[in-house]
């Protein structure tokens, strides 16, 4: 599946805006076929958006259900013959989509892309009502997991991560057209010899008659200058580099990739894909990029604003990448799923280094003593996480891997973040899902995120990984304000991770502090505090050659479910929820943008 494009075959058009929107309180769309007809009593709602916080109501921003979208769509006159899609970049966390009343698709997972082909249901110059039914119920057999519970009032939903489970159309809405004989898929992998760069690519064609004529498909690599530099011809090859010039941590370096398909003298499809030539492999404790040992500063992140929830901005991911770039941060986490595409894309362009995550986060029914979710559930069984969870999660990671193989900022896959991950169930839950992530990519590291329940000794899934990836919070959640118990407690912990001899990094530490609250001496919660926490922190790792990586957490304060260890959400950031700087941002700059001998 290729993301929409306007090229001199494709067209796509962009259905972002004001539709027709209501929430299904009573459970009774589908009965009434509100899809059928413009869906009675509706009200507004912008795309893209989390609808939670739009209304001044609870009942919708905790709503829980089917949540209806609708507009009226004009297919363009001139797309006769073509192949026509629809492309929904986010649904959270799963869509049925109806044109005119007929069910074209269905998709599960809240974070990544779907296409529905329309084409047999629409002809150029038709308008059509268009309806996206989104739902946000998380069950054990979602990623990520949850379980509606029962409770005097109705039933609730309970879910074991720490951010609000915010629902709705987050991202781009697309119709597109394309000529039915086409480009499905393109995959690029580099290499990098002496000077030489070497761009190994795979085509998929599909559909459509060529009317007996053979299909061709040829490819042209051009530099950021537009210069060709290399050509080829096939579905698959390789085009050679000479005097490459190498994507480097905050040194991007984009070479262009068009990929034509042929058929006789016509070229009936023509892609884009962009390809920045570089290396990443894990050598020892070491995480080299183009041979280079690599340390990761930055943070764990989210998608989370005020009033658009989860919607991508463009506004807003500039600020987030111009103040990664001021606080010297070289890289970032898509805590807790995958990020927008046209953040990965960014990426790419600024020279930002990406872990990216699937949104397997809260596979553990021990978090937070049930303060974040559920309490009383066993998390690997037959009736709660089981082999059915594990072929969803299967899934997103191959529709991850699928989505982002081709980003030169994406240097490692993390397949889930803390789960419980030390007992038996875990490890046969586990074991073969990075099996799952190796044959989708055998040239990208895989990890998972370790939490602090599972330390080193106990932990029986971290043997699969090729990098330790650790939440941990001393000095937060176990020695409170105590920095001295904590910095022994933690130089013990990580000493034990790095006699495994793999890389680490730290992708959590942090201290949730006010904005504003100032203590002398410090203590937890005030800005002081969260400095002294984080100097600290820094002392355990500046001491252990194994950690290659130290990510905060978080960026930016956000939106969480109530509780009580949680003050208008989670206020770890090193920016507030209106990216504005704490002190530990000023502090972290100093760090970060230190000259290095
Ligand atoms: C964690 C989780 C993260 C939470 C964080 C916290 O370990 O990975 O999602 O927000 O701790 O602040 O407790």
């Amino acid at each position: 599946m290729i993301r929409p494009q306007d090229t001199s075959t494709r067209e796509r058009k962009n259905l972002n805006g004001l539709w027709s929107f209501r929430l299904d309180h009573d459970g009774v769309g589908r009965e009434q076929q509100w899809a059928s007809g413009p869906v009675p009593e509706a009200s507004e709602m912008a795309v893209p958006a989390s609808y939670n916080d739009i209304f001044a109501d609870a009942t919708a921003r905790d709503f829980s259900g089917d949540a209806y979208y609708q507009r009226s769509v004009r297919i363009p006159r001139g797309w006769d013959g073509q192949r026509i899609t629809l492309y929904v970049e986010s649904a959270t966390h799963h869509a049925t989509v109806w044109v005119d009343g007929i069910e074209v698709a269905q998709h599960a997972g809240g974070y990544l892309p779907f296409e529905a082909d329309l084409t047999p249901h629409v002809s150029a110059g038709q308008e059509v009502l268009l309806t996206i039914c989104v739902n946000n119920v998380l069950t054990f057999q979602t990623i990520p997991p949850g379980v509606v519970e029962d409770s005097p009032t109705g039933p609730k939903q309970i879910y074991w991560h720490d951010f609000y489970n915010y629902a709705g159309l987050h991202r781009t809405v697309w119709l597109a057209a394309s000529a039915p004989t086409r480009v499905e898929d393109v995959t690029v992998r580099t290499e990098v010899d002496g000077t030489t760069g070497r761009v190994a690519y795979d085509v998929v064609v599909e559909g459509g008659e060529s009317g007996g004529e053979s299909v061709t498909v040829r490819t042209e690599l051009r530099d950021a200058d537009g210069a060709v530099v290399a050509t080829g011809t096939g579905s698959s090859g390789e085009l050679v580099v000479e005097d490459v010039t190498l994507w480097q941590p905050g040194a991007a370096y984009l070479y262009d990739l068009r990929v034509e398909v042929t058929v006789g003298d016509e070229v009936v499809d023509s892609v884009d894909q962009t390809v920045g030539v570089r290396t990443v492999a894990v050598d020892g404790t070491r995480f080299l990029i183009n041979g280079e040992p690599f340390h990761f500063t930055g943070f764990g992140m989210h998608e989370d604003h005020d009033t658009v929830g989860k919607a991508h901005v463009d506004a807003l991911m500039l600020r987030d990448f111009h103040l990664l770039e001021w606080i010297g941060a070289n890289s970032f986490r898509t805590s807790h799923y995958p990020y927008s595409e046209d953040v990965m894309d960014y990426a790419d362009r600024a020279g930002i280094v990406v872990i990216d995550e699937t949104p397997a986060v809260g596979l553990n029914a021990g978090i937070g003593g049930g303060i974040f979710g559920g309490q009383g559930y066993t998390t690997f069984s037959p009736d709660t996480i089981n082999d059915a969870t594990r072929e969803v999660h299967a899934q997103v990671i191959r529709d991850l891997i699928a989505r982002d193989k081709n980003h030169p900022s994406v240097v490692l896959w993390s397949i889930a973040n803390e789960p419980e991950s030390d007992t038996e169930g875990a490890e046969e839950y586990f074991r073969p899902l990075f099996d799952v992530a190796r044959e989708a990519d055998p040239t990208r590291p895989v990890g998972f995120v370790n939490v602090m329940l599972a330390p080193h000794g106990t932990c029986r899934v971290s043997q699969f990984a090729d990098v330790i990836m650790l939440n941990r919070y001393y000095g937060w959640y176990v020695n409170t304000g105590d920095l001295a118990n904590a910095e022994l407690a933690w130089t013990a912990e990580i000493e034990g991770w790095a006699s495994d001899g793999k890389p680490i990094i730290i992708t959590e530490y942090g201290a949730d502090t006010m904005p504003g609250l100032h203590q002398v001496p410090a203590a937890p919660w005030s800005e002081e505090y969260q400095v002294e926490y984080l100097e600290m922190n820094h002392r355990v790792f500046d001491a252990c050659e194994a950690v290659v990586g130290e990510q905060v957490w978080n960026f930016a304060d956000f939106a969480t479910t109530p509780g009580i260890m949680r003050v208008g959400g989670n206020k770890k950031g090193v920016f507030t929820r209106d990216r504005q700087p704490k002190a530990a941002a000023h502090y972290l700059r100093r760090r970060w943008t230190k000259p290095t001998d």
